[in-house]
């Protein structure tokens, strides 16, 4: 099969780590480029030698045939973008935040339904390798039914440095990092009817949240605990590690800082080290979210050819999106909030 051609949108400080992953991917790759800032056009264009350049997506859709669009804006130009692409019949992926709103995200999802076109959401966390082997486990049914889960991010790394608008919107960690750890919780243990939550500011020099504690019943029955945090200073920093507490039935997992994976259930006690790999463009810390962009890219490819769903689709992520819009409700109401309202 001919390689795909793709393009990129945004080439901000995340987009490098999607360029350095299309490169490594079999069966597509990247010919043309587009961020309406000259300089970073410039920079990514020169960094990954892409001739074809554009300031303007519009242009873009117009200039070029693509079999593929990859959207790494941030996401209030989201919508347009996906939009655009629906509207030239272009397969599209989009980073997360899907979007500013629930509403803004239903209509994209909408938009690509109607034109027939797939979609999917650079939900990446759960791809990380030590995520897949926590799944792995329960696949496995070595635990019996999980009854009890705790997915934890809890660092006080600098993100600041590297995404300066982080500080500066009305909503901080449920919105940025939290999307990812719910959407773990899900993958893990399955779609949520309600959510409760609690959100502090401890940073005095950021606007947004920087703390929430998230509790949830997943339609399984299981419970989990959902908690994030940018303001926990700890002996080691552990940024960007989920750390994930499972019991079951018939055991427990753990997923200790360090990549340490401790699985109790019923053939004994197992640790493994499931620190996922050091990639050649990659640096540490970021490494374990590095890693996981080119599986996740890998698996729009391979969807894309088998012609099936990702598993982060847009009306996946519809799931995980509502999950932000009702934590942050519910943390101003300081009520419960059923996510069958949202859906
Ligand atoms: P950034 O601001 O560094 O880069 C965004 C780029 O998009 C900029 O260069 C900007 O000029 C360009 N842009 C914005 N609107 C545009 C438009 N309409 N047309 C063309 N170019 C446009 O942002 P970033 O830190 O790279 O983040 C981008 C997205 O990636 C965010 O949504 C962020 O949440 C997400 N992100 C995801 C992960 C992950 O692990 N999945 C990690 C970090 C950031
Ligand atoms: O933007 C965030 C993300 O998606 O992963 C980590 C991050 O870069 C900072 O919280």
């Amino acid at each position: 099969m001919a390689e795909l051609r793709g393009a990129l949108i945004g080439c901000g400080f995340f987009a490098v780590n999607q360029m350095h992953a299309w490169r490594d991917i079999a069966g597509a790759s990247i010919v043309a480029i587009c961020d309406r800032d000259p300089e970073r056009l410039k920079i990514v264009g020169d960094q990954f030698g892409i001739a074809k350049r554009y300031t303007d997506a519009a242009e873009l859709f117009a200039g070029e045939s693509l079999d593929f669009v990859d959207i790494a804006t941030t996401a209030p130009s989201h919508r347009p973008l996906v939009e655009m692409a629906a509207a030239h019949r272009v397969p599209v992926i989009c980073q997360k935040p899907f979007a500013p709103t629930l509403a803004d995200a239903k209509a994209m999802v909408g938009a690509c339904a109607q034109a027939g076109v797939p979609l999917m959401v650079h939900e990446n966390f759960r791809w990380q390798s030590p995520i897949q082997a926590v799944r792995a486990v329960l696949d496995s049914g070595e635990i019996g039914t999980p009854f009890f889960g705790r997915i934890s991010f809890r660092s006080a790394y600098d993100v600041f440095s590297g995404q300066p608008y982080l500080a500066t919107g009305k909503r901080f960690i449920i919105e940025d990092l939290g999307i990812h750890i719910l959407d773990i919780a899900r993958f893990l243990l399955g779609d949520v009817s309600v959510i409760t939550t609690r959100t502090v500011r401890i940073n005095p020099g950021i606007s947004g949240e920087d703390v929430a504690t998230m509790l949830m019943d997943h339609d399984s029955g299981a419970i989990s605990v959902v908690d994030c945090s940018y303001a926990t200073k700890l002996a080691t920093e552990p940024f960007p590690e989920t750390l994930i507490e499972i019991d079951g039935s018939d055991g427990t997992i753990r997923l200790a800082q360090g990549y340490r994976l401790t699985v109790t259930g019923k053939s004994g006690t197992a640790i493994t080290d499931v620190s996922p790999p050091l990639l050649p463009w990659a640096s540490r810390p970021w490494h374990n979210i590095q890693e996981s962009v080119v599986a996740i890219q890998q698996h729009w490819v391979d969807c894309l050819a088998k012609g099936i769903e990702p598993a982060t689709s847009g009306a996946d992520n519809l799931k995980t999106f509502a999950l932000v819009e009702a934590a942050y409700a519910g943390a101003a109401s300081r009520q419960p909030v059923q996510l069958d309202t949202l859906l």
